[in-house]
């Protein structure tokens, strides 16, 4: 164990005892093993899918015996954006969450869907594992009912477009129907970027590029080419709006079932499925241009800093940054 996750663990647990967090008997639990069940809307050959596959075998290694760990891929078993009501409830013990999940519940958490915050995944890994991180991880645990254990860089945004189009500035996607997750902390990002925003659940993306129900969609270069995005595609407009996160979440009431040890061991696990993540899409991030070209597609380098300035104004003007805390964003600005 590195010093940097031995730390992270260790605040992970300080956090869960600040919070008064007790130590109950196991939760699920299926032939004296402890069950956990992870939802995700990922598909199986995206990095955050196969991650977890690294947590399971982490804890089978780390507590050998002591959890089953099921892994529910493509929104099977919990719909994408209904995991955080389920952890809560205890009918589900882990998932990936989004900002835009947690702003829902955690309104000034919405900073982090904002487009252009956040620099780069050193950046991000910086703000949510240091002391920005212990203080807005807060609220989450105690108005959720779920408890952040890692942080996985989900990726750099960019716009893909069924057209071939010529996207230069914001202007530009004046009228195109673009694909959002749906929540409204979504929508308002496609409208920052001049689109006009379709909700839509990811699963149904590939479908609706191919029938032409929306212009194009937007999401992670790595998650594009895990879910054949390509296929029904013809732009890539390299925009990146938006350095994207996802929280490997426990729901804190199993969390509190388990033993301080187990507890240990399943947070180290997290970290230790998020960092395979990290290193596998970062790496990848910098490699796959070259795999859209050669599938055909245009790739455009857009004016980044024209983007940057428009969906910076609109959220400045935004309700979302009326609920920002006071001095939030110069301090995730100062983080280096
Ligand atoms: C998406 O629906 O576009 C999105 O990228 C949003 C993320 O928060 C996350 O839910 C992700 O989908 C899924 O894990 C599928 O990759």
């Amino acid at each position: 164990m590195t010093s940097t996750l031995r730390r992270t663990t260790f605040k992970a647990l300080a956090l869960a005892a600040a919070l008064g967090l007790g130590f109950a008997a196991p939760y699920a639990m299926a032939q004296n093993k402890t069950v956990i069940r992870i939802s995700t809307a990922a598909v199986p050959e995206d990095w955050h899918a196969k991650m977890w596959t690294v947590f399971k075998d982490s804890l089978e290694k780390s507590a050998p015996g002591e959890f089953e760990v099921q892994i529910h891929l493509n929104a099977t078993l919990f719909k994408q954006g209904t995991e955080p009501a389920a952890m809560a409830r205890g009918n589900l013990e882990m998932a990936p969450i989004s900002a835009q999940d947690i702003s829902k519940i955690v309104p000034e958490f919405s900073i982090f869907t904002a487009g252009y915050i956040i620099r780069d995944p050193d950046h991000q890994q910086k703000v949510f594992n240091g002391p920005i991180g212990q203080e807005v991880f807060k609220p989450v645990v105690q108005k959720m009912e779920v408890t952040p254990l890692a942080t996985a860089y989900l990726g750099t945004r960019q716009v893909m477009l069924r057209e071939d189009k010529n996207v230069m500035v914001p202007a530009d996607l004046k009228g195109v129907k673009l694909r959002m997750p749906a929540s409204k902390e979504w929508l308002f990002l496609g409208e920052a970027l001049g689109a006009t925003p379709t909700p839509l659940a990811f699963g149904e993306v590939y479908l609706a590029l191919k029938t032409g129900t929306i212009d194009g969609q937007e999401n992670p270069l790595p998650s594009a080419r895990a879910a054949k995005f390509y296929e029904p595609s013809k732009t890539v407009v390299l925009t990146s709006h938006l350095v994207d996160a996802i929280f490997l979440a426990y729901s804190t009431k199993a969390f509190n079932a388990l033993k301080p040890e187990q507890q240990k061991k399943v947070v180290e696990a997290a970290q230790a499925a998020a960092k395979y993540n990290n290193e596998n899409r970062i790496k990848d991030e910098k490699e796959i241009v070259d795999f859209f070209k050669a599938q055909g597609m245009k790739v455009i380098t857009p004016n980044v800093a024209e983007f940057r300035k428009t969906v910076q104004e609109k959220y400045q003007k935004s309700e979302m940054a009326a609920t920002w805390p006071k001095g939030l964003l110069e301090r995730i600005n100062a983080v280096r």
